[in-house]
């Protein structure tokens, strides 16, 4: 049995992430395929109760505490993760590693530095990047109810993103109806499937930013 595949959804604030997370999730599972949902930051873990009391600006922390407890709660979800992928399951995920360092580099913290805690996790098999124009998410819902939703900080966020842009990254423009962002999303991501049910060397990504660092 092919492993399952990873399948990462990254990019811009109200880009449309989660809406097409939810899509993908319940279009794979109707086409046969067993896929679970995992999002970043997971704000239920205790690690994650304080990433969501920094972002809802509850809590004050240092740049770099904040950048580490995004990263820790990455790796407290791995060996789940990993299971899950090794059983055949395909994960569909909503932000990772790459919205760890773009942020944190937006806001003035060394590139390299950024990587380093994430260096080893699971790489992802697929990412799309969905690109929205700052302009364009401040039109859209919730935009500025938390901290890094202002303008400036986003524009710097999608520069260090696009520097980002690895081998697996598919860019999806997100200014596109959701319809229509969805059937793109899926066609990648159902192709990415077959691609794995047909290959030889399959063994696990655990390389995430080793290249790069
Ligand atoms: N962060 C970090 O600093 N470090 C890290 O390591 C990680 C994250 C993992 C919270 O993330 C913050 O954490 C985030 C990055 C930082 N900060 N910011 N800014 P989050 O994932 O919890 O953020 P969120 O609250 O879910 O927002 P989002 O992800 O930016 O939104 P989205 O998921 O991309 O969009 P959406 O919720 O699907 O849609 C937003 C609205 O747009 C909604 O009203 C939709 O109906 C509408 N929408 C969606 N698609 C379309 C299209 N195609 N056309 C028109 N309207 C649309
Ligand atoms: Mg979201």
């Amino acid at each position: 049995m092919a492993r399952g595949r990873f399948i990462l959804l990254e990019g811009c604030d109200r880009a449309g992430k989660s809406t097409q997370c939810a899509m993908l999730v319940k279009a794979l599972q109707e086409r046969g395929h067993s896929v679970e949902l995992c999002k970043f930051p997971e704000r239920t873990t205790t690690i994650g109760q304080m990433i969501h009391a920094y972002l809802t600006n509850s809590k004050e922390l240092d740049d770099k505490a904040i950048h580490l407890l995004f990263s820790a709660n990455r790796w407290e979800a791995m060996q789940a993760m990993k299971r899950k992928l090794e059983q055949g399951t395909h994960l569909v995920v909503d932000r990772y590693a790459y919205s760890g360092v773009a942020f944190s580099t937006a806001k003035g913290l060394d590139l390299k530095w950024c990587m380093n805690p994430d260096k080893g996790l699971v790489r992802p098999d697929l990412t799309l990047f969905l690109d929205l124009p700052t302009a364009e998410a401040e039109r859209r819902g919730g935009f500025g109810e938390e901290r890094y939703e202002k303008r400036e900080l986003q524009e710097k966020v999608r520069e260090v993103f696009l520097r980002l842009k690895a081998k697996e990254w598919v860019v999806v423009d997100a200014r596109k109806s959701i319809e229509a962002m969805h059937q793109e999303i899926l066609n990648e991501a159902e192709q990415k499937i077959r691609e794995g049910e047909q290959a030889k060397e399959d063994a696990l990504l655990e390389d995430m930013f080793e290249d790069i660092c």
